[in-house]
């Protein structure tokens, strides 16, 4: 082999204090394992001998306790995008140690090719194999590999042992054109192929390569409870309405859904539905339920940038890998979240939010208003260009303490212009073609749990004389202060706010 194998110690020491890293991966999916935890150790030592030590971290979206975890438990990271989702960082984060920006998924490839945050000094690609000619067929996810590979002064392979060369032919590896030269990027159908199945790299880049023998580590998931199914339900029969009625063609639209145990139910529930026919998936992250529906028949093709299996599914489906080789297409997130293929293939989206207004104001990213919980991901990419954009979550939250429906949300992801349907264990609300008053009143009937209702539309009564939009400016954020003060949003009191 033309490049030297490395420890990751070794590895680690090529990176410098204020580096500018770039991860292929997408979720846990196709993340380096070896390196950053090398790195992090790193961290450590310089950090007791008194020397500053932290990295800039740029990822396709959320990583692994490998890299967020490890990272931020040594307190080695400056700047963070796009999404994550490790306890560890998050507490970095909400403390200000971690300087985290929130950003739609499908703009970070182009935003650091446009030069915006500057270079990447070194770029750590996770592969199940590379030629001595810098050609890199990718494992489990691609991420922003392209982009970071092309722009990084240095590359490091972490060549995972557990990554069967048999996938070769799952990726659809594709860079657009920057502007002013841009053109379409054509794909007019999922399926459609229109990159390379490897990613070629300049071999001079390749400083080493470190050996690895990690799986990707995802979790199964946990049994669904009886307000994560009923959520699915009502989604599948707001879909299946509007099949009937002519809304969604015959042939269906393809689907995105998000991570987590609701985009688990929901699949699950069309899985099942007998009137919903065979239908494909423009994705992001594709979850175990999707390999079940495409066994079945159900689901015929998906879109995605990862393959997020837990790892007993994963060996399932690389013990089948045949059958799966004209149903899954893993792409960069520029590609897979793509706006423009978005609008133009019709896509369904289904994403969760943490807590919606009676207007279908949505905040997927903030508890409580301030404490950043993982980040907007690709549900923007996906709502603001759907063909129908479904928002779901839980009527409460913190067994009642919270209602998730509030009359003005305390953070904003997506406006009441992006989301068409919000839907809840209570209910479905359809808010398309609905004024702000006819969208909160929907809202409240429909989706609210029956512990907030009154306070709701008291609420609602309160507010009626303010405008297009009703609100009490001093009661807007009445459920969050009472909920502070009280630690139960049912114990709001209107006349305190008047
Ligand atoms: O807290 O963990 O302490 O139990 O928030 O809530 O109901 O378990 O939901 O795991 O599906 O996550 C929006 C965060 C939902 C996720 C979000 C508390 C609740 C619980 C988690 P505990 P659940 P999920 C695909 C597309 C944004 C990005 C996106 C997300 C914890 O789906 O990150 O959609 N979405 N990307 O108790 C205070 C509220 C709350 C609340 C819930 N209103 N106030 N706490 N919780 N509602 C992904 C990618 O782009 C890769």
């Amino acid at each position: 082999m033309a490049f030297p194998i490395l420890t990751a110690q070794e590895a680690a020491e090529v990176i410098n204090n204020g580096d500018n890293l770039g991860l292929s991966g997408f979720t846990a999916a196709g993340t380096p394992k070896v390196v950053t935890e090398a790195l992090a150790k790193k961290a450590e030592k310089e950090h007791a001998e008194g020397r500053p030590f932290k990295v800039n971290i740029f990822t396709g979206a959320s990583t692994n306790d490998h890299v967020d975890g490890a990272l931020a438990r040594a307190n080695a990271i400056d700047k963070r995008t796009p999404y994550q989702s490790s306890a560890d960082l998050r507490k970095r984060i909400n403390s200000h140690d971690a300087n985290y920006f929130d950003l739609h998924l499908s703009e970070l490839a182009q935003k650091l090719r446009y030069g915006t945050f500057g270079d990447i000094d070194v770029a750590i690609i996770e592969a199940a194999h590379v030629s001595d000619n810098g050609e890199i067929l990718l494992g489990t996810g691609v991420g922003m590999a392209p982009t970071v590979a092309k722009m990084a002064k240095k590359i490091i392979i972490e060549l995972n042992e557990a990554i069967p060369t048999s996938v070769e032919g799952l990726h659809d590896i594709y860079m657009p054109l920057d502007p002013p030269y841009r053109r379409e990027i054509p794909i007019y159908k999922p399926n459609d192929r229109i990159g390379s199945t490897l990613l070629k790299v300049d071999p001079a880049k390749i400083v080493g390569i470190v050996k690895t023998n990690i799986t990707d580590g995802v979790h199964g998931f946990s049994p669904l409870d009886d307000v994560t199914k009923q959520i699915g339900a009502n989604v599948c029969d707001f879909l299946i309405g509007e099949l009937r009625r002519g809304a969604i063609p015959a042939s269906f639209l393809p689907l995105q859904s998000g991570v987590g145990n609701i985009a688990n139910a929901v699949l699950f529930g069309l899985g099942e539905s007998k009137e919903v026919p065979a239908f494909d998936m423009y994705t992001e992250v594709i979850q175990d339920a999707v390999v079940d529906l495409m066994e079945k028949g159900k689901c015929r093709f998906a879109s995605t940038c990862s393959m997020t299996f837990s790892d007993a599914k994963m060996t399932e489906v690389f013990n089948n890998i045949d059958f799966f080789r004209d149903k899954i297409l893993m792409r960069p997130g520029e590609i897979s979240n793509s706006p423009e293929i978005v609008r133009r293939l019709g896509v369904i989206t289904m994403n969760t939010a943490l807590e919606a207004d009676i207007f279908g104001n949505i905040n997927s990213t903030h508890v409580v208003g301030t404490k950043m919980m993982n980040g907007i991901g690709g549900s923007g990419d996906f709502t603001r260009n759907a063909y129908i954009s479904i928002f779901s979550c839980p009527s409460t939250a913190k067994g009642g303490l919270i209602s998730t429906i509030v009359p003005m949300v305390s953070h904003l992801d997506h406006s009441e212009h992006s989301v068409d349907v919000l839907i809840t264990d209570q209910g479905i609300a359809d808010l398309r073609g609905k004024s702000p008053v006819q969208r909160a009143e929907t809202i409240i009937e429909n989706c609210v749990n029956p512990e907030y209702k009154p306070l709701l539309r008291d609420y609602l009564k309160l507010s009626q004389a303010g405008g297009h939009t009703p609100h009490s400016l001093n009661a807007a954020l009445g459920f969050h202060s009472t909920f502070a003060a009280e630690g139960d949003m049912r114990k709001t009191d209107w006349s305190k706010f008047a």
